[in-house]
């Protein structure tokens, strides 16, 4: 039987004062997501756009910012993460990274009703670890990690009653990270994988062995890829591009080794701003990785190769 992989659009657009991820799932969708995975066999449904619980009014200049429109959002998609999960692998399409906030907390809900540990890959320019406290932007896209492993000071958000285990969480392609940040990760378990890791080790054999604690758990796997994990001069269109990302090359080969792996379990691509995409090259980058981490390939290879 062919698999389902299930669209899901955020156009979550509150994370950040600049507006325009708002667009990502129809540039998404518009680069050929769907056709792409259903080249590769796969039957995909599509639920649309969705939008954020009813909520009260933000004020313009409130820090943080967009408070009550992204604890709506939250709501909304934790109970749609939740649910679609038994209907096949969703691919969540944002929308800006605060989605992660809903996303995530509501795949490990459904985790913990069928007994299996939840983890999260987190491919990103930055470790999103603030809280409503600690962030000095005030935006809250900078904050979905530390939410979802059940850090406290998130009080109008939801509670989060099945925290991903630091250890669980493993984060690829840093390179940009507050102060508070990394006095916060320091102590934790959390697996960091900065940009000097990756020039010094490559992205095989750190991926390579947080896969292997995947299968090994017999885990579920939520794959979280930002733009800006990609370097600014290959993936243009995102508000906060930092400079020495991950090549095409390499974003290409952590999204194969993913797919060899037979372990990922749902995915969110976010942070793509159309309106400061050259000509949907970001946009198609994305749905070529994308496609890479559900089984696009040059030639076969014998899978589970990296396990
Ligand atoms: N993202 N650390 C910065 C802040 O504003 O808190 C940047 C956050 C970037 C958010 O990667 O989705
Ligand atoms: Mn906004
Ligand atoms: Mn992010
Ligand atoms: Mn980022």
């Amino acid at each position: 039987m062919k698999q389902t992989c299930v669209l899901v659009g955020a156009p979550i657009d509150s994370g950040k004062d600049r507006n325009g991820c708002l667009m990502g799932p129809d540039a998404l969708r518009t680069a050929g997501l769907g056709p792409a995975l259903e080249s590769l066999g796969f039957r995909v449904t599509d639920l649309g756009n969705l939008g954020p619980a009813a909520f009260a009014p933000d004020l313009p200049h409130a820090h943080p910012h967009a408070l009550n429109e992204t604890v709506a959002w939250t709501r909304t998609l934790q109970d749609v993460a939740e649910q679609v999960m038994s209907e096949g692998v969703p691919i969540f399409l944002g929308g800006d990274h605060a989605m992660a906030m809903g996303t995530v907390t509501g795949v490990a809900a459904y985790a913990a009703q069928i007994k299996r540990p939840q983890f999260v890959l987190w491919l990103d320019a930055h470790s999103d670890f603030h809280t409503l406290t600690t962030t000095g932007s005030g935006n809250l896209h900078g904050t979905p990690a530390a939410y979802f492993t059940g850090v406290s000071g998130f009080d109008p958000f939801p509670p989060v009653p099945y925290p991903v285990p630091f250890a669980n969480v493993c984060m690829m392609g840093l390179r940009s990270v507050d102060p508070v940040e990394r006095e916060q990760i320091h102590k934790t378990a959390l697996r960091i994988h900065d940009m000097r890791d990756i020039d010094e080790n490559g992205v095989v054999k750190p991926l390579k062995a947080f896969l292997e604690q995947v299968a090994a758990q017999n885990g579920m796997l939520h794959v979280s890829l930002d733009v800006d994990f990609l370097d600014p001069a290959v993936a243009p269109a995102v508000g906060t591009t930092v400079p020495g990302g991950a090549t095409v090359r390499e974003a290409h080969l952590v999204c194969e080794i993913l797919h060899d792996s037979g372990l990922i379990t749902s995915m969110d691509l976010v942070e793509l701003n159309p309106f400061l995409d050259e000509r949907g090259r970001t946009a198609h980058l994305m749905v070529d990785l994308c496609a890479s981490a559900f089984g696009r390939r040059v030639f076969d290879r014998p899978t589970r190769s990296y396990l």
